[in-house]
């Protein structure tokens, strides 16, 4: 029993009657099943502890709002939370100082994640970092399976919900244990709130980004990269780099967008072994951070200056840095789509 990964991190809870659970800025639904998953946890094992969800920065995406919804999970900011000497944080699906959070004001007790991204992981008492697992919600299933705690229809939509999302690229970074814990929850996920979860309504804003993303797509070589402009929400520039990494002819997407007063960008590649992770690290290195996976990574830079002149050279320098390190051309770009839609590319 004493072997369990599940086991020793609630006796690292036991000194502690608050715990907090935390993730990375703008939670994906890997962070949320995640969080929601320990919280049933710990409170079968502690009754007397509260328990305490957090968010950090927004919750975007249409698909991730729904989830929030229709589950009701209980979140409040992070910024309202109080760390004192009774509480514990745990950080799950990201690491410290990887510059993926607002604060890194607190250690935390626990870090649970999959990123390939190494974070500073110095002073936390419980860690379980396995990047060959496609999601850190299949984690915590694991936990949950060893300690017996039973699932509801509630939890077993979120936790399938957060580990489809996850693995659902091709090809997949997903591994047995989390096709083991998809095959278990599917018979006990509430079917109506899934499909809820999966196709919600979307604003107006959603088409006119796409719409200005197609136009501003440009090709080099076997790489498309595309400048959204400003977004209206931060997480749609990962939704449109998973849209262009779809073309027949990239193996590399990289989508950038202006939110507030920050340059969000995500990398994807079509290929086992690209570490997506790493190249984003290195195109981005002293002017943001970045992080991520073997196929898909983000990253973020903050901009003292928001006028076109600062933001195209900031653009450019990301451009030029990244398309050096895949040694493409730079000067040897094609608008996706020309004068007509339908007009081949050359
Ligand atoms: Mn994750």
């Amino acid at each position: 029993m004493e072997s369990f990964a599940s086991t020793r991190l609630l006796a690292s809870l036991h000194p502690f009657q608050r715990i907090v659970l935390a993730s990375h800025v703008n939670p994906d639904p890997d962070a949320l099943g995640s969080m929601l998953a320990l919280q049933t946890l710990i409170q079968a094992e502690f009754s007397n502890k509260e328990v305490v969800l957090t968010y950090d920065g927004l919750i975007a995406r249409a698909e991730n709002q729904a989830m929030v919804r229709v589950l009701a999970l209980p979140l409040v900011p992070i910024s309202s939370v109080e760390l004192d000497h009774r509480s514990a944080l745990i950080l799950v699906d990201t690491q410290p100082h990887t510059g993926r959070r607002a604060s890194e004001a607190a250690t935390p007790v626990a870090v649970l994640d999959h990123h390939e991204t190494p974070g500073d992981l110095g002073g936390v008492t419980f860690l379980d970092i396995r990047p060959d697992v496609g999601a850190t919600s299949t984690l915590v299933f694991g936990y949950l399976t060893e300690q017996e705690i039973p699932i509801d229809s509630r939890l077993a939509t979120a936790l399938f919900y957060a580990i489809e999302s996850e693995v659902s690229g091709f090809p997949r970074e997903a591994n047995a244990a989390d096709d083991a814990a998809l095959t278990w929850l599917y018979p006990r996920v509430d079917k109506n709130l899934l499909a809820e979860i999966r196709s919600p309504r979307l604003p107006q804003s959603y088409f006119a980004t796409f719409e200005h993303a197609l136009s501003n797509a440009f090709l080099y070589g076997e790489v498309i990269v595309s400048y959204l402009g400003a977004v209206p929400q931060p997480d749609i520039v990962a939704e449109l780099a998973d849209f262009f990494i779809r073309f027949d002819r990239v193996n590399w997407a990289l989508c950038v967008g202006l939110y507030e007063t920050e340059l969000r960008i995500s990398l994807r590649a079509d290929q086992i072994g690209a570490h997506a992770g790493e190249v984003l690290r290195q195109a981005i290195n002293g002017l943001g951070s970045a992080g991520g996976h073997d196929k898909r990574a983000g990253g973020c830079i903050r901009l003292q200056d928001v006028r076109p002149d600062a933001v195209d050279a900031v653009l450019r320098t990301l451009r030029c840095r990244f398309l050096d390190h895949l040694e493409v051309d730079e000067h040897k770009g094609y608008r996706l789509l020309l004068d007509s839609p339908r007009h081949p590319i050359p």
